[in-house]
């Protein structure tokens, strides 16, 4: 709680290009959140170079993160929108929560398994404490909510571990956070693999939609989406594939499961696919079109950049005078 609000936290990393399973999953929730909350939404950098990135292509990829925020439709002016690496506490405060996380407990994070698996050549140690700076993150600004997927989880849980270790020998100094997990969306599966999550890291294009598709290309990447020869629309783990395209259009539509069925009873995978298409395309358009605006608009977006550093700077300044303290830390002498 600050201020007699609650306050939410949330961030993607700057790595490759979202997918409409990051918009449903998380982006489209943090925008229905932000008016009850007091919220951070951050651009994780920091986290990005875990693994090797182009420095010029980083910097690009993190701004048009950073505007694709506002595109969704948060408003910076009410919500805080910056970058971690603009925040000098994220990376302080993991420094110290290091100290007070485990190597076992990391070990065990699947994220870890599966990124080391896939960068054989470059397992180091910040990808092993990945959870231990999104758990900074968190507790940096007192988080009480933080709206993610749900492949997420199990780092939230460590962060909650984490908060009451610390706690406990400490005394109530960080809130200890929930997951949120949006109703629809939580998991967004490939559009050629639904045993697999929709992931922006897929190698193959037509698994994913991204965000960036147009509308031809939407349609096109449906219609090939991989289903089954049932040949009817239920929403059953027998079906993953028409069960995802079903979340898909739930999610879009804002129309629940049922409805969606009965709507489409009767009707053909072709049909079926094409309307998903139609209501993906729909959702995702505005969005495209306010992300160009943006994108001209260089003056707007630093001075939102500046602003909101500054303010997320003086939250997390708050935490860290206390945490410095209570750990033992000598004064700082003005
Ligand atoms: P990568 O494949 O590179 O690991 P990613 O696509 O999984 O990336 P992240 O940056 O790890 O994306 O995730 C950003 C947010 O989007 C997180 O809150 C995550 O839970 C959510 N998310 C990612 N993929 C999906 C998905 N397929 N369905 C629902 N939510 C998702
Ligand atoms: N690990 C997250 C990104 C992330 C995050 C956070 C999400 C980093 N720090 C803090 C929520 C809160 C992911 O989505 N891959």
């Amino acid at each position: 709680m600050i201020d007699n609000k609650k306050v939410l936290f949330s961030g993607m990393q700057a790595t490759g290009n979202l997918t409409l399973g990051n918009y449903l999953g998380a982006l489209k929730n943090w925008v229905t959140l932000a008016d009850d909350y007091l919220t951070f939404y951050c651009v994780v950098d920091l986290h990005s170079i875990t693994v090797r990135q182009d420095p010029a292509e980083l910097r690009k990829r993190a701004r048009n993160l950073l505007m694709l925020y506002i595109a969704a439709g948060i408003d910076p002016q009410k919500n805080c929108i910056y970058y971690q690496s603009h925040v000098s506490g994220h990376s302080e405060l993991a420094w110290m929560l290091n100290c007070y996380t485990y190597v076992g407990e990391l070990n065990r994070m699947t994220q870890f398994k599966d990124k080391a698996a896939k960068h054989a050549d470059n397992i180091n140690a910040g990808l092993l404490t990945y959870p231990v700076l999104m758990a900074a993150d968190i507790l940096l600004y007192q988080a009480d909510v933080v709206p993610v997927g749900i492949d997420q989880k199990q780092h939230l849980e460590l962060t909650r571990n984490i908060a009451e270790r610390f706690n406990s020998i400490y005394g109530d100094v960080f809130t200890v956070p929930d997951i949120y997990l949006g109703k629809a969306g939580r998991k967004i599966m490939s559009l050629q693999d639904p045993s697999r999550k929709m992931s922006k890291s897929d190698e193959n294009p037509n698994a994913s939609i991204y965000l960036m598709d147009d509308k031809d290309t939407i349609i096109r990447k449906f219609k090939r989406a991989v289903t089954d020869s049932v040949g009817e629309i239920n929403y059953t783990d027998e079906q993953p594939g028409i069960k995802n395209l079903l979340d898909i259009y739930c999610s879009c539509t804002g129309k629940d499961t049922e409805a969606a069925v009965s709507e489409f009873s009767g009707c053909g995978y072709g049909d079926f696919k094409l309307a998903v298409g139609e209501a993906v395309a729909s959702e995702l358009i505005p969005l495209q079109q306010r992300f160009e605006e943006l994108s001209k608009d260089k003056a707007y977006v630093d001075s939102v950049i500046k602003e909101n550093a500054e303010k997320a700077s003086y939250y997390a300044e708050k935490t860290m005078r206390k945490v410095r303290k209570k750990i033992g830390f000598p004064e700082r002498i003005r």
